[in-house]
Parts: structure tokens; sequence; C-alpha cells
């Protein structure tokens, strides 16, 4: 329409009727072509009103998009052809549009076809795409097909909406070459993670996109959460790679793309992911310490003990939205099940308070305790720390806390439930430890307080008698701590 209009202005000066052709002469678009279009690129298109009445296609200049807007008393049967630049290399494209039909919420569908010819008029057209367009959100629609024109080929958009419609509305016109083969996706054909390690296989594929065998060989890219693992190249078609990592704990997306190098081109297939769960089984928590659990990768940082063999153990359970540990009741049996947390590391505390928050699944009466040992054993399991022989809270949170005097380095906090048999269930949460300690690490104390006690040097000699302000390492029964003498 651009181009007839044109046509007709400069036509009309006599001293440009000759450059009025060059003018007039086509404009065509390289590959890869993406039109959204605009105005500008619009005058470059050619349209075609083949049915000769008042309607054609025309430019939404406020939005961006081309329209046909339906006739009364005539099918549409409308053209638009776009210029563009294929080569000899070019024997397979893809094309790409979006539609939407303005009426489909009233059931005014649109029919669209999509062509191509070596020649900006229908009966060059070739068909390539046939649609019915049934939705009123611009909808991508897309088909690939083989070609053999060189030089200007033209890609025909062509209304065929019956009369009594609404309007057709298109945008995001693309047009690639589709002649360099793209591989199809890789296949995850298995794959496990034990702890932070992780492994797959994945098969290659051995297919293009176009439909081909991949020649020659095949590349794979392994992704962990979007950034490159490793590469792994001249892979052959079809067959399997091993692929591993080490993880860090938590949630990880492993992504695998296979390209393919082609005369200096790179094509990529779609991805394949998957998600997976990797837990550090030498994880080390360290004051303060708090841990939920706050779903289940927490709570398989634990390891539980079913000690009575019932089948009833430790499990997580959500209370009014909040994870929890849980041990549900045995109608029989009285809970001996132990749930003992990952270690966690005090340095040089040496004075703690620990706290846990309990309750109740009913009115029935619970009960539980709270160790600490220096390992994931119920051996371990030797200062025992919180005792509560009976309580109900009917779903109420209670927290209970104890503070102690202990020694550094690593410690394991363990709950043993102790319910009697048939009762209703008990939840654990929020189990907490903070350090007592001064900051410095070193407490005050008076010489003659908590007598008898032993005196150390810090490089442990014994001292008989030591001198006020001396910092020390004092003894007193099973324990110690360093001290400055009042
Ligand atoms: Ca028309
Ligand atoms: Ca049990």
């Amino acid at each position: 329409m651009k181009n007839s209009l044109r046509s007709l202005i400069l036509g009309a000066t006599v001293v440009c009727a000759v450059t009025a052709s060059a003018a007039d002469e086509v404009q065509p678009f390289t590959l890869p072509m993406s039109l959204q279009p605009t105005q500008a690129e619009f005058d470059r298109f050619t349209t075609l009103n083949a049915n000769n009445d008042l309607k054609e296609w025309q430019f939404n200049d406020e939005e961006n998009f081309i329209y046909y807007a339906y006739s009364s008393t005539k099918d549409a049967d409308d053209w638009v052809f776009i210029p563009v630049t294929l080569t000899a290399k070019d024997t397979y494209l893809k094309v790409s549009i979006e539609a939407l039909a303005s009426g489909a919420s009233g059931y005014y569908d649109e029919n669209f076809e999509l062509a191509i010819g070596s020649a900006a008029d229908a009966a060059s057209m070739r068909t390539i795409l046939t649609k019915t367009v049934d939705k009123d959100a611009f909808t991508a629609y897309e088909t690939t097909f083989s070609n053999t024109i060189t030089g200007t080929g033209w890609l025909g958009i062509h209304a065929t909406s019956p009369k009594n419609s609404r309007t057709l509305q298109i945008r995001n016109i693309a047009l690639q070459s589709y002649a360099t083969p793209i591989p199809l996706q890789p296949v995850i054909k298995a794959s496990s993670t034990d702890n932070l390690e992780y492994t797959a296989t994945i098969t290659m594929p051995s297919q293009t996109v176009q439909g081909n065998a991949i020649e020659g060989k095949v590349n794979l890219r392994f992704s962990v959460d979007g950034t490159v693992e490793n590469t792994y190249t001249d892979l052959t078609p079809g067959n399997d790679v091993n692929v591993a990592a080490t993880l860090t704990k938590g949630e990880h997306t492993m992504t695998f793309v296979a390209y393919l190098i082609t005369d200096g081109e790179t094509t990529e297939s779609q991805p394949v992911s998957e998600t997976v769960t990797a837990k550090d089984p030498n994880a080390q928590y360290t004051l303060p310490f708090s841990f939920g659990p706050t779903g289940q990768i927490e709570f398989d940082e634990c390891v539980w003990f079913d000690t009575n063999g019932d089948d009833v153990r430790w499990q997580l359970k959500y209370l009014n939205g909040d994870p929890a540990f849980y041990y549900k009741y045995h109608s029989k049996n009285q809970a001996n099940d132990w749930i003992i947390l990952p270690a966690v590391n005090f340095g040089t505390t040496d004075k703690i308070k620990i706290s846990v928050e309990a309750a109740t699944e009913g009115t029935f009466k619970e009960a539980f305790e709270v160790y600490l040992g220096k390992e994931p054993t119920i051996a371990a399991m030797t200062i025992k720390v919180i005792d509560e022989p009976e309580f109900a809270t009917s779903k109420a949170w209670r927290t209970y806390d104890a503070t102690l005097d202990t020694e550094g380095g690593i410690w394991h906090v363990g709950i043993k439930a102790k319910s009697a048999a048939d009762q209703y269930g008990l939840y654990v949460r929020n189990i907490q430890i903070e350090s007592l300690n001064d900051p410095t690490g070193v407490d005050t104390i008076d010489a003659d307080e908590n007598a008898p006690a032993e005196y150390y040097s810090l490089q442990g000699m014994r001292l008989a008698a030591p001198e006020k302000d001396q910092l020390v390492i004092v003894r007193k029964g099973s324990k110690s701590y360093k001290a400055i003498m009042r």
C-alpha cells in the first residue's frame, strides 16, 4: 500500500518520473529478520487487496502491529508481501509471527496463511502455514520450510478470514535461516545425588531439529544454577556421557544443553533441566545455633532412631503451617525414639543456654528429654539438659530452656521422645544454643569462691598459688575454664 501510495505522489512529479521507480525499488530485509514492525518497516512491505474491496492491510502506529479489519460483503483475500534477501545457503528457513483475533471472545475467529514466493504477487506464493486464530491475546505461530529461492524472496501473509469477522492483528514477524543443523535436546538417562556428589548419565542427541542425523561430533554444556560447570566436546551423537559435580548443601538446578559448531556457527538445543537436593553430612553449625527444622532438607541432616523398632518414629510434620519434629503415638508401646541434630561446633564456648519449643497434638500427656552428646549416637547422649516428664498444650508452643557449663568442641543435640503408649502426638522445634561466655572467653572469679579448685597456667602447669590478675585455667571436678584471679 505504501509503495503504491508513494508511486502516486512521486509519479505526479515530472522530474522524478524515472527515479520514482528507483525509490519504488524493493528494499529487502536480510536474515535473520525480526520486525515488530515499525512504520518505516511497514513502508517496505507491499500490500495486495486481491478481493478489490474497501478493506486492506493497515498499520497501527500506536502499538506497532499490522491488521486486517473485516468486510461485511467479502471474505478476506488480502496479502502483505515482505521482501527478504535469500542466498543459496538458505535452504531451510523458520518463520514465526504473533497473531490475535480481536473478536475471539465473541467467537469471531480469523484465518491466515503464510507463504513464500519469488515475486510480490499471489500467483507466485507457495503456502507454508495455514492457521485459524481463536485467541484474543497475541499468540505465537511458527513453521519451518525448505527453500530454493535465491536473491529477493517474498514472505507472504495472507488474510483469509470470512466476511463479518472482526480484526486480525499480526506482529513480531521473524524469519531466520534454519539450514544450520540444530541438535535436539540431550536426555537425562539417570542421575543421583549422594550427599554433595551429583552424578548423571546424559544421552546425547543423534538427530537435528531439522530431522537429519547429526553429522560429525556434538558437544554438551552442563550448568549448575545457571553457571557453567563443565563442557564436554567431540562427543559421538547418540552416545552416553557421564557427568559429575560437587555441590553445596541445598537445592540446585542442573541444566544440559547440546550444541553443534557448523562452519564456525554455534547452534544450541533446547535446555533440559532437573532440580536436585544436596546434603552435607559433615556440615558443622556454629554458635549461636538455631535449627528449625525449616523443612525436609534440615530434617534430613538429622538422624533418627526407632529404638523400640515399632515403625513409629520422629518425622517432619507441619503444625499450623510451621515445620517441626513430630513423634506420633503408638497404641501399645511407650516411645523410645531419638532424633539427633547435626554437629554444632562450640569453639571455645563452655557456658551455654539451650532452648527448644514443644507442643502436644491434643490434651494427651507427652514426654521428652533433650541431651547433648559428642557424637550423633544414642550412646554418646550422656548430658541430659531438659526433662519434661508430662505435659499437654493442645497445639500451643511452650519454650523449655536450660543453662549449663560444658566444654568447647563438637556437640550434637539429641531429642528423646518418651511419651507413654497410646497418647496422641509430640512436636519439637526451634532448637537454639547460645554462648553465655564473656565475649573475651574469660571469666572473672574470686579466688576463694567455689573452692576447692585447682589452678593451671595456660601452658598446663599446675599453679600452687596463682597471683592476683593472673589469667589461669581453673579445674573444679570434671569442669575447667579460663579465669582471671581477683
Ligand atoms: Ca480486501
Ligand atoms: Ca518407635
